[in-house]
């Protein structure tokens, strides 16, 4: 399969968010504290969502991952302080076995917070990816679609 970024590379949107690196609390360095997590955004590359998961697995983080309705709120704060406007940013939660599970533990997913129409097609759209234009609704996609990501440590 294809993992390459077809028409974008890894220098497209780089400089535009360098200068939207996080700020730290009681996170390392670079890391943006919110809550009870630290946050950290993928300067460099747009990534399918198991090239962002294995490079944020090496950083010892994980996709962002929205479990209840309180982490919207954060995840806008975070989305929005750091992101490149109009982006499509992955969160940890696939389709396996007819179930929604979360890429972090693999347990069933209980909070959803699905856009109008969504999930379709899940015959091939097994990731799910937020957009600022959806209020940051999930979407379900291709795990192939090129999307930008944010990693998160749970403190
Ligand atoms: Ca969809």
């Amino acid at each position: 399969m294809n993992r390459e970024s077809p028409g974008r590379t890894d220098t497209d949107r780089r400089g535009t968010v360098n200068n939207r690196d996080c700020t730290a609390g009681d996170c390392p360095s670079g890391w943006l504290s919110r809550q009870d997590s630290c946050y950290k955004w993928n300067s460099s590359n747009w990534m399918t969502f198991d090239q962002a998961k294995d490079y944020w697995s090496s950083l010892g983080a994980h996709v962002l991952y929205i479990d209840k309705e309180e982490e919207n709120d954060v995840a806008a704060f975070v989305l929005n302080a750091t992101t490149v406007p109009g982006a499509w940013v992955w969160i940890g939660v696939n389709f396996t076995d007819e179930r929604w599970i979360s890429s972090i533990n693999n347990r069933f997913v209980t909070y959803f917070n699905w856009r109008v129409g969504e999930p379709d097609r899940l015959d091939d759209q097994f990731c799910v990816s937020i957009h600022e234009g959806y209020q940051w609704r999930w979407s379900n996609v291709r795990c192939t679609e090129i999307s930008h990501a944010i990693c998160e440590i749970d403190m």
